[in-house]
């Protein structure tokens, strides 16, 4: 079959534009939950679909090693400025394609291989980039994990000051992706000042909720901060490195040529329209709304008799230990999938079962809350969630509540455009 430049995708490649129709349908028809998901707008969506992604811009703007990256210099331009509006931050790299690219360029910047880092332990909610021994930080640096306390299940600052103390790190990192409390940077900077380490913040989680003002930002207090872009900040899915004046030519050089060849500047262009959503007042209202629905879920939930995690929620995520009501994190997962809930399974603090088959289960509300749900929409998810998991081998109350579940999203569209009927799509595949 000839190649044909010009066929649109539909009839270039139907097989794959089918699975990309189905995926827009599975994202409108379903309650997506993910505390690491969100729906970006349709502008951050058409930038990402430019033919930026034909443009090698290795450099930085002004300073590149190809030719023709005028308008690229323009959008990055556009990208750290708006990003600095947003945190306050003294630079900006925009660069990283992920949170773990920001990440491995941050400590490359800080510290050297074989150096100490204290990061909160994966099972109480940090990240692997934080020190798992199968990731690059686990293999490249001597990984000191704190956790949350026993009780409180919460970070412990006085701990946390006590191991710094003993094990001298070179870098504190603070943020994770399944604590569900706000953290205390000024605290965290003064151990890391008393220890002669560097505070490094991964706020990929609560980023947006820093840029909406409803999380206190750790811009101020630390070395460096790092995100991805796509989370509660509603960007595309990427990453972006941010330091104090002093690092800003080693982070430009650990993200390039450090860890990376060229930006994905299609990439670049849809950060710098998302940013520019996150600058608008509506994006403090979009902020606060999240936290309210997580606290409505999580308050929710307990009401159905499920133990919340630290007892609540500060942030945009909870945790829930389903293990508590007789089952697994993965029983839940599974079975929530089939009543049109997508969450993922997780770890608890302490848990005592292994990480596929855990005592917890991860809620998020920031895609939700785009779709334009509220308080009252959560209570009624969290009946369905308590049913849904009380019926959980009940596979016909399973596809009730999915119809239920179905309704409600249809109240609340998404992605109107880009959905096709479905007999469409049959005779697109049929074809
Ligand atoms: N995998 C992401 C999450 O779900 O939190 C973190 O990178």
């Amino acid at each position: 079959m000839p190649i044909d430049l010009q066929a649109p995708l539909s009839l270039a490649d139907p097989e794959i534009a089918a699975q990309i129709a189905f995926e827009a349908e599975r994202q409108h028809d379903g309650l997506e939950m993910i505390a690491s998901e969100n729906f970006v707008s349709r502008a951050v969506l058409e930038a990402t679909g430019t033919v930026f992604t034909n443009k090698y811009a290795e450099g930085y703007p002004g300073k590149r090693y190809y030719g023709g990256c005028e308008f690229a210099d323009v959008i990055e331009n556009i990208a750290r400025d708006r990003a600095r509006r947003i945190f306050g931050a003294d630079h900006v790299n925009v660069q990283p394609h992920s949170g773990s690219q920001a990440n491995a360029a941050a400590y490359m910047t800080l510290i050297q291989t074989g150096d100490t880092i204290l990061g909160l332990d994966l099972a109480h909610g940090g990240h692997l980039t934080h020190g798992h021994k199968l990731n690059f930080s686990g293999k490249l640096y001597r990984i000191v994990p704190y956790q949350v306390s026993r009780e409180t299940e919460r970070i412990n600052y006085d701990e946390l000051e006590a191991i710094a103390r003993r094990e001298n790190p070179k870098v504190i990192v603070g943020g994770g992706s399944a604590y569900p409390r706000v953290w205390d940077f000024e605290r965290m900077r003064s151990i890391a000042d008393a220890v002669g380490a560097y505070l490094m913040v991964d706020m990929a989680h609560f980023a947006g909720l820093v840029a909406g003002g409803v999380h206190p930002s750790p811009v101020p207090h630390a070395h460096m901060v790092t995100t991805t872009t796509h989370k509660t900040l509603r960007g595309p899915r990427s990453g972006m490195a941010m330091c104090k004046a002093e690092f800003a030519q080693g982070l430009d050089r650990s993200v390039f040529p450090g860890q990376q060849g060229g930006p994905l500047m299609h990439v670049v262009a849809a950060k710098a329209v998302a940013f520019q959503e996150a600058l608008q007042p509506e994006f403090h209202t979009y902020s606060q709304q999240t936290v309210n629905n997580a606290r409505a879920l999580a308050e929710a939930l307990r009401g159905e008799g499920y133990r919340i995690v630290s007892g609540g929620t500060d942030t945009h995520l909870l945790l829930v230990d389903v293990f508590a009501k007789g089952m697994l994190g993965s029983e839940a997962e599974a079975a929530l999938g089939k009543a049109g809930i997508t969450v993922n399974k997780n770890a608890i603090p302490y848990d005592t079962n292994p990480p596929l088959k855990p005592s917890g289960v991860r809620f998020g509300t920031p895609a939700l809350t785009t779709r334009g749900m509220r308080e009252g929409e959560m209570r009624r998810i969290a009946g369905w969630i308590a049913e849904a998991l009380t019926h959980r081998a009940d596979d016909t109350c399973l596809r009730a509540i999915h119809k239920q579940v179905s309704a409600l999203a249809e109240e609340f569209p998404l992605y109107g455009w880009l959905r096709q009927p479905v007999d469409e799509r049959e005779m697109v595949l049929a074809d």
